[in-house]
């Protein structure tokens, strides 16, 4: 730990913030944990009391003014991020910003255009797949042209459970997401169209909830992408994503790298590894990645990954995707003029 750390304030200490700031607090060089915010502010002390010098402030919009706060980590639900983000633009702190970056595309926007006449770049959005080593070589070798064109795009998405709260609409927007997310930076082009299927939903799913989903979407040059969401699997964490070009494929994510381990079992031997339980195994390593990337940027006054523009174009497909979950049609996606006013 140095003077010249960077200080970091978490806002929202549930599953991922309290992750992430026990990343910052060891994990992440040149940074340092120096105040959490969380509406339970008894989890938000408990949080602080762990590590040293860390302090719990009761208003998160009073972490962000705080002076002794250099750069924010926001990973509190989306509802509330739009006027944490902004408040991060006004006082131009670094932030970095977990999905959903708001809950709709008009809202998104504003942030996109409140940073564009700040004149300076500050949110790194937190689409952590794009620094998952496989997901970066995937994308390396498609860009690299050895396999030819890239073709289609399959995406699996699966989560061992979810609470009964969990909606069709929020595996669009929470769980699909990250996908989207994928297809637009290994295309690097923009979705056009949207189309969500409901096959026949899991025993285990909670009434009326859509679960699985297939939803396929039209990237800008004509490409498709498939993508299966699973959220109550009842397996563990399962993530993958397959690249088809016209002289080859490759597949991030499976098998999982794993101890392979044989056990005797009933009348004959069996081979396995393990399966993740959620994300925060799966994807360690990227985090861990996405940290660090984001703390060497924000300490050289950069932004790098997804940015706010990112943040907001998977905003718009998931609205896309909400509605075509009801029509189960596919539906256009419409973005805004990326430097323009509209
Ligand atoms: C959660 O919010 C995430 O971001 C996870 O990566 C995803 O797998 C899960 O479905 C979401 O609920």
């Amino acid at each position: 730990m140095t003077d010249s750390d960077l200080r970091v304030g978490v806002i929202g200490v549930g599953m991922m913030g309290a992750d992430h700031a026990e990343r910052i607090a060891h994990r992440t060089s040149g940074a340092r944990l120096v105040a959490v915010s969380d509406p339970d502010t008894a989890r938000a002390g408990a949080l602080a009391e762990r590590y040293e010098g860390v302090r719990a402030v009761a208003d998160p919009l009073a972490l962000v003014a705080d002076g002794d706060v250099d750069a924010v980590v926001i990973a509190s639900p989306g509802f509330v991020h739009e006027e944490q983000v902004l408040a991060c633009l006004e006082h131009g702190k670094p932030t970095l910003c977990e999905k959903p970056l708001t809950m709709d595309g008009e809202s998104s926007l504003r942030l996109v255009r409140a940073e564009q006449s700040g004149g300076r770049p500050l949110v790194q959005l937190g689409f952590m797949r794009r620094f998952d080593p496989e997901y970066v070589r995937l994308k390396t070798l498609v860009d690299s042209g050895r396999l030819g064109r890239l073709l289609v795009l399959h995406n699996t998405h699966r989560n061992k459970d979810v609470p009964a709260s969990f909606r069709s609409e929020m595996i669009v927007r929470d769980s699909l997401v990250h996908e989207v997310d994928v297809a637009r930076f290994v295309f690097g082009e923009e979705i056009t169209e949207i189309t969500v299927y409901s096959p026949t939903p899991t025993s285990a799913a909670a009434e009326g909830v859509v679960d699985p989903q297939v939803s396929v979407f039209r990237m800008a040059g004509g490409a498709v992408v498939t993508n299966e969401v699973f959220v109550k699997n009842q397996v563990g964490y399962e993530v993958r994503c397959e690249a088809v070009c016209e002289r080859g494929s490759a597949m991030a994510g499976r098998p999982w790298a794993d101890l392979y381990t044989t056990a005797a079992g009933g009348d004959d031997g069996a081979w396995g590894g393990s399966i993740p339980a959620d994300f925060r195994d799966r994807f360690a390593l990227a985090y861990d990645r996405e940290l660090q990337a984001w703390a060497d940027a924000s300490r050289r006054g950069v932004v790098v990954g997804p940015t706010t523009w990112d943040g907001y174009a998977a905003t718009v497909v998931c609205e896309a995707g909400m509605e075509s979950l009801v029509s189960g049609e596919p539906v256009a996606v419409r973005l805004a003029d990326r430097e323009g006013a509209g």
